[in-house]
């Protein structure tokens, strides 16, 4: 295992922003929300760039599981830290998640965006500060800047409420429509199998910290945002989901023959070439405080395009309200304190939602400027 001078090698570089004393002490939002709406320059299928975002073949970490850690599972362990490090993203294949769990899922994605609006509002998100419901988060939202082109629905996982048995009652009625249930849920299951590896590979393996202390983080809440995109008759004009990072600890987002994800890349937009046999993995914004900015949060937004649908499955990991996020302590020491305030989940919530670019620039204990 590496020594913590040798991990923080390539930290990436902290803001000297001065720490508010509290939440409301904030400003800047409006400015915040300019940047959060600009549309990006890149076009959807402009993937000249593409091939630099890390595609690891994780076929050896499957075998991990049986064979104990062979050299080969170290090496993909490795190619995806050094990919969180650098981009905070990287696309997956031979995952162990089956397509046909995968096409299941988005089959019954698409038939209820492909209902009548009176029919998907009777799944409205209710604004109650819970996210999950249809038109999340920033979906067919208008703005003084520009629209943002783009549907949402998010379900929770069956552990939670709002689940796919709860939307299925209200969008079809007492019998539900088990279909959607199921394979809203059997997908939601594949995922959090998924993520429970690559937590451990990236956080225990890869960062070597106390697995009982990544449990606590890997057993976390788990929801599923389905994302579509109509085709836009301007897409220079607009922007499919606004330009972010997630709060999430890591997030799997499944596209399927359309691009229109983009990650920034020192400045730059790069699209991710869509397979519909891959996942793209990123960081979010709990990844980047539990490893102590080692692992980057990733900056990303989607694009439309003018005469293609796009379908996407994204699929967050994150903590319940109570849990007090921190910097993991095995990656403290004298030489390497902590970058980031304590907070608990549902105070970054706050955070966050003010400052949806770069709300980690505001719990950063790296001195002022
Ligand atoms: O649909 C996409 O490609 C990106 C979606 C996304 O960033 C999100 O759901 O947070």
């Amino acid at each position: 295992m590496l020594t913590n001078s040798q991990k923080y090698k390539r930290t990436p570089k902290m803001s000297k922003k001065r720490i508010p004393n509290s939440i409301s002490e904030i400003s800047d939002e409006e400015e915040e929300f300019r940047i959060h709406l600009l549309p990006s320059s890149v076009a959807f299928d402009d993937f000249q760039h593409a091939h630099l975002i890390p595609l690891i073949d994780l076929a050896a970490l499957q075998q991990l599981q049986s064979s104990g850690c062979t050299t080969t599972a170290e090496k993909v362990v490795e190619q995806m830290a050094s990919a969180c490090r650098e981009w905070g993203m990287f696309q997956i294949i031979n995952h162990g998640v089956s397509q046909a769990v995968i096409d299941r899922c988005r089959a019954s994605a698409a038939s209820v965006f492909a209902l009548p609006i009176q029919e998907k509002m009777k799944a409205k998100r209710l604004g109650d500060g819970s996210f999950h419901g249809y038109g999340s988060g920033s979906a067919v939202m208008k703005s003084d800047y520009t629209d943002i082109w783009s549907e949402a629905f998010y379900v929770m996982d069956s552990t939670l409420p709002g689940d796919s048995s709860y939307y299925a009652t209200k969008i079809w009625g007492p019998d539900g429509n088990t279909e959607f249930r199921d394979a809203l849920q059997d997908y939601l299951t594949a995922m959090r199998k998924l993520m429970v590896q690559l937590m451990e590979a990236l956080m225990i393996q890869g960062l070597g910290l106390n697995p009982e202390f990544v449990r606590e983080y890997a057993e976390c809440q788990l929801g599923l945002r389905m994302n579509f995109y109509k085709p836009c008759p301007e897409p220079a004009k607009h922007v499919g989901v606004p330009r972010h990072t997630d709060g999430t600890l890591m997030t799997i987002l499944h596209q399927a023959d359309v691009g229109g994800l983009q990650v920034e890349k020192d400045g730059q937009w790069i699209s991710v070439k869509p397979r519909a046999d891959a996942f793209c993995v990123n960081i979010g914004d709990y990844g980047q405080i539990l490893s102590n900015g080692l692992y980057k949060s990733a900056m990303h937004l989607a694009v439309g395009n003018e005469s293609k649908t796009q379908l996407t499955l994204a699929t967050g990991l994150f903590p319940a309200s109570s849990l007090v996020v921190k910097p993991a302590p095995e990656l403290i020491d004298d030489e390497h304190p902590p970058l980031f305030k304590s907070i608990t989940a549902g105070d970054f919530k706050m955070v966050k939602n003010k400052h949806p670019v770069a709300p980690l620039k505001h719990l950063s204990l790296k001195n002022s400027g």
